[in-house]
């Protein structure tokens, strides 16, 4: 047997220890919404966060005092309505460390930032033979426009494995970069395993071969300190709904000299400089990829979130996360028949388990009887699941605002789904 396996801890950082959990989850209205009459323990954050008051003050504020189409009124609300949009993208690229405004793409999220990349770039610079890597613990919207783009242009996805704790095979990876390979797409942080991949080296490894690297940030962003310049990412994407902002809106950072190069995703207003019959003229970045109205509320909503989470500050979030993925990594270890799948020794706040003999779905019903929120299923990686040979796993995954009481809230919760399937 292994030994038990637990989440290295240095000793208690000042960060957490000042770290005022109580106050922050004043900031959140919806946990103070009892589910099925008991108090709300919201351990889903890996599908969606909760949002914070101000990020709904600001959606609240913009359709009551605010509301307008940008880029085009020259009336007193569409001036506004742009300013605070742009102010939007502004934070976005402090947030990222981004060079440039022009770099910062609203798009409609992770999924859609993957989408616009393959079929932009993918079907401009990739020919029959080329190569795309990603990895065994890729979401499906790292997958499957990948698949597409191949069979679009006759290109092989290839396929970095991994070990049994969920991390990369490294030199698995090197073995696989060569002169046909023409993309890298990586996670930044598994939502299935939780595991943080050393992005750093994976960028660096592929720039050997002049190979561009697109990461997907959708399970980083609320967890760790993200610059993209630092890590000489060519693509970043991520999603406001998963950091505290709201759904439908998310980022695609780009390399100008990049972003320059490649076609727009999709025709429309707003994207053009120049439309005749004849030919239409591409505007300027980053509006060349913002065909249509956008999400207007949306990207403002983000940018009060960023602001929001930039208050508390990333570091001071990292570091009381690991104190508590410790605490429940532990708490979790006690229960007999239950085995954490994603052990790395790099982990953001991500617990997926199996609970021998009870099917995870069934975790995950009792457990909501109880008000406690966990997802069940294949986390959109069916590949983890084959993998590590299970259907699926219960998952439990942290933000800042849970608390030691929720995890053992949760374990009292695993407890009673073992008297019951007993
Ligand atoms: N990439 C990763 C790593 C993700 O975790 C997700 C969503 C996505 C991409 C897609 O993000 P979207 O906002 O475009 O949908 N992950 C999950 C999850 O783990 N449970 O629900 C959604």
């Amino acid at each position: 047997m292994r030994p038990a396996y637990r989440v290295p801890v240095p000793e208690t950082t000042a960060a957490a220890a000042r770290f005022d959990v109580a106050k922050i989850r004043e900031d959140f209205p919806i946990l103070r919404h009892p589910v099925h009459g008991k108090p709300l323990v919201y351990l889903d954050n890996a599908a969606t966060t909760q949002k914070p008051q101000v990020v709904i003050a600001t959606l609240n504020r913009y359709y009551t005092a605010g509301n307008a189409n940008i880029h085009r009124g020259v009336h007193f609300l569409s001036e506004r309505a742009t300013q605070a949009y742009e102010a939007a993208r502004a934070t976005t690229r402090r947030f990222l460390n981004a060079a440039d405004d022009r770099e910062i793409i609203f798009v409609r999220g992770t999924t859609e930032a993957i989408n616009l990349v393959a079929q932009s770039y993918g079907r401009t610079f990739l020919k029959p033979g080329d190569e795309i890597v990603i990895s065994a613990m890729e979401h499906h919207s790292n997958i499957v426009p990948w698949q597409i783009l191949c069979e679009q242009v006759g290109a092989k996805l290839r396929v970095i494995t991994i070990n049994n704790d969920g991390e990369l095979y490294l030199d698995v990876y090197e073995g696989l970069l060569n002169e046909r390979t023409k993309l890298v797409a990586i996670a930044h942080v598994s939502n299935a395993l939780g595991t943080i991949n050393p992005i750093r080296q994976v960028i660096d490894l592929a720039h050997q071969w002049n190979v561009p690297v697109l990461v997907d940030g959708a399970q980083a962003v609320p967890h760790l300190k993200v610059d993209v310049r630092a890590l000489d990412c060519d693509f970043y994407a991520f999603s406001a709904h998963k950091l505290f902002g709201p759904t439908g809106i998310g980022i695609l950072y780009g390399k100008a000299a990049l972003l320059d190069r490649m076609p727009p995703y999709q025709g429309g207003g707003d994207m053009i400089s120049l439309v005749t019959f004849e030919k239409t003229h591409y505007n300027t970045l980053p509006y060349k990829f913002e065909a249509g109205t956008p999400h207007i509320a949306g990207g403002i909503g983000l940018g009060t979130a960023i602001e929001y989470v930039n208050g508390i500050g990333l570091d001071a979030i990292a570091a009381y996360e690991h104190e508590l993925l410790a605490y429940a990594t532990d708490a979790l270890n006690g229960i007999e028949g239950l085995e954490i799948i994603g052990t790395a020794k790099e982990k953001a706040s991500v617990l997926s388990f199996t609970l021998e003999g009870v099917h995870p779905h069934d975790i995950g019903t009792v457990l909501d009887r109880e008000g406690i929120a966990i997802r069940a299923g294949h986390h959109c990686a069916m590949p983890v699941m084959q993998r590590f040979g299970v259907p699926a796993t219960a998952r439990a995954s942290l933000a800042f605002y849970n608390t030691e009481e929720e995890i053992d809230a949760l374990v009292a919760g695993i407890r009673k789904v073992k008297k019951v399937f007993a």
